[in-house]
């Protein structure tokens, strides 16, 4: 006779507990102090257990699932340990896919947990029925549905390693409703620790005669996952042999953009000139850079498949490797595995060559000293230009904004940001100094940057949190502003108003000049709509008004409040190199010539 599953006679050993309690007190054993929901009956004995630890383990209540998703992998990009998501069967599981897609293309820890109809009705298109393993496959590390509540220990555990190793990414896990009743007596599992590959000393040597026989070398970081260590390391072997640092796009704190040798961020919109050092690099360092398309202008810096640049790249999944770019070196290695064994090529004694007979001063190697340093220099002076702005049309300036946040804020301030043109200026003028001040998803994810800041916020309530958003992506994730509320989330928003999904309206002037379409929005008074929330909220239409409005919502945000800023930017002011209108004059001029 096969015993019910919900009434499996307990061995002796570990307490009876039901699958809820079971997978909460793993979530305990991982060391999870933070969750995100959007609650639903699917899964309430994980709501229950909750609540018997809701002082050691929080849980944040969010407004639509998109919302809990994105600060769950804004938890995970900030480290420590996956970001933790539980939501409903499918509209809630649905909702929630825009979060596990930024974490797979940010490659970041996370998991999401999903209340699934039980196992007698699976497999019926019951009510709410998805199948996450289809819906999810190809997005995730792992799609898998626990149907045993007995293993629960060793698939949490799982999930936990597999979302932290190697590249990290996103897991889905399904829970059937009638698990999470069972019944059973197993141990917890032990804390999971994550593992990551390192280089070996020969490919290190091998990267490093690349390095110091380069002329014009570069190196361009990427990823979530450097330790202090790492980046002193880092610092220390770019400026020993006289390497100029860029960072890839949206990982723009990967390296101190205040160093002497950093040069900017290859990304959308990139500095022309820099762009032009890319391609004329003749040795690349990548590390934990995906060379994706948004850092390779299209797949247009580095050719396709063998790069005129000798390519160095470091990634810590080998099936990354290789995937567009052949390099002459690949390294399977995770970031700061790396860069800790820099070290080793850092020698006490001044230019002294290494036991492998390596040279170790650059200027000993095949590129004389001067073009290196020309090089270097060549790139900075580059990046200072690029941090001159064009004045803006209209009566704020936001680039002018962005200068006066990038010299005004603590250095540990953590900005968000969305999607949209908004961005652009951002990521052009501030320059972050610390690690893990900047979160911004690399999938180009409208609606990230409010849910993002709650999530910084909530984890570093000591810090100034700036959430950036444009009027179309604001309106995304919006109403989580309520969860800032009433978590005590106190975090300011910036909100750039265009009046339009100004980056189609761009690409639209571009493609098809005048031809306007579906991109004007008219918006709600976001002063009164972010007052309505409980927050403090004021609109500024002039640059000159923004350092007075700006003390005013940190101040508010001293006090427990978050606050919203309108900025009222010209919809002319679309870019920072053109104006909307110049856009358009080049197109019809494009167009003009191609009829003639
Ligand atoms: C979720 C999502 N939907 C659609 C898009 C396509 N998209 C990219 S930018 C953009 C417009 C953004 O508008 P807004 O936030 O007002 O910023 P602006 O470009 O006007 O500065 C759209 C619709 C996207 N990236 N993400
Ligand atoms: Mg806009």
């Amino acid at each position: 006779m096969t015993p019910d599953k919900n009434t499996r006679e307990p061995s002796s050993g570990p307490a009876p507990r039901n699958g809820g309690r079971l997978l909460v007190d793993q979530l305990l054993v991982h060391g999870v102090t933070q969750a995100f929901c959007v609650p639903g009956e699917s899964y309430l004995p994980v709501l229950d257990a909750l609540h018997d630890v809701r002082e050691r383990l929080a849980l944040t209540v969010c407004r639509q699932e998109g919302g809990a998703a994105n600060m769950a992998e804004a938890w995970g990009k900030l480290g420590g340990g996956p970001g933790i998501c539980f939501v409903t069967r499918g509209p809630g599981a649905t909702n929630a896919a825009i979060g596990v897609h930024t974490a797979q293309q940010d490659s970041t820890p996370m998991i999401l947990f999903i209340g699934q109809v039980g196992s007698d009705f699976v497999e019926r298109e019951a009510f709410q029925e998805v199948d996450y393993r289809r819906m999810f496959g190809g997005m995730v590390k792992w799609a898998a549905s626990i149907d045993r509540a007995d293993r629960i220990p060793e698939m949490v555990s799982h999930a936990f390693h597999l979302s932290t190793s190697g590249r990290p990414g996103p897991v889905v896990l399904a829970l059937p409703e009638d698990m999470l009743a069972e019944v059973v007596s197993v141990p917890d599992a032990l804390c999971f620790s994550p593992t990551q590959a390192g280089p070996s000393a020969r490919q290190l040597q091998q990267m490093h005669q690349l390095v110091a026989d380069a002329r014009r070398p570069l190196l361009l970081l990427g990823g979530s996952n450097w330790s202090s260590a790492g980046r002193a390391a880092v610092r220390q072997y770019a400026h020993r042999f006289d390497i100029p640092v860029a960072c890839a796009w949206r990982f723009q704190d990967s390296f101190d953009n205040c160093d002497s040798h950093y040069v900017g961020e290859v990304g959308i919109g990139i500095n022309p000139r820099l762009a032009e050092r890319v391609r004329q690099a003749d040795v690349i360092v990548a590390v934990s850079a995906r060379l994706g398309e948004m850092t390779t202008s299209g797949y247009s810096l580095l050719e396709v498949p063998l790069p005129a640049q000798k390519l160095v790249h470091v990634y810590p999944d080998p099936d990354e490797i290789a995937r567009v770019y052949r390099p002459a070196l690949a390294i399977v290695s995770g970031a700061d595995e790396w860069a800790v064994a820099l070290e080793s090529l850092l020698p006490s004694a001044q230019g002294t060559a290494d036991t492998s007979g390596a040279t170790t001063d650059a200027s000993a190697g095949g590129a004389g000293p001067v073009e290196r340093r020309q090089w270097l220099e060549g790139a900075r002076a580059d990046y200072a230009a690029w941090r001159v702005p064009r004045p803006q049309p209209g009566s704020l300036d936001y680039p002018a904004i962005v200068l006066h946040l990038d010299s005004h804020l603590p250095a540990d301030a953590i900005l968000t940001n969305g999607a949209g043109n908004f961005a652009t200026p951002l990521h052009r003028f501030f320059r972050h100094r610390r690690h893990k001040t900047q979160l911004a998803p690399s999938s180009g994810a409208m609606g990230y940057g409010v849910p993002a800041a709650i999530a910084a916020k909530l984890r570093f309530p000591e810090r100034a949190v700036l959430a950036f958003t444009g009027d179309g992506d604001f309106m995304m994730t919006g109403q989580e502003l309520a969860t800032a509320r009433q978590y005590g989330a106190a975090i300011t928003v910036l909100l750039v108003n265009n009046g339009m999904y100004g980056t189609i309206r761009m690409h639209q002037e571009r493609h098809f000049p005048g031809r306007v379409h579906g991109t004007d929005l008219v918006n709600p008074d976001f002063v009164a709509l972010a007052r309505a929330y409980g927050c403090f909220g004021e609109r500024v239409s002039s640059t000159a008004d923004f350092p007075a409005a700006f003390e005013r919502a940190t101040a508010a945000n001293g006090s427990g409040q978050p606050a919203l800023l309108e900025l009222m930017v010209d919809p002319e002011a679309i870019t920072t190199n053109q104006t909307l209108g110049e856009i358009r004059q080049q197109a019809l001029g494009a167009n003009r010539n191609v009829e003639t």
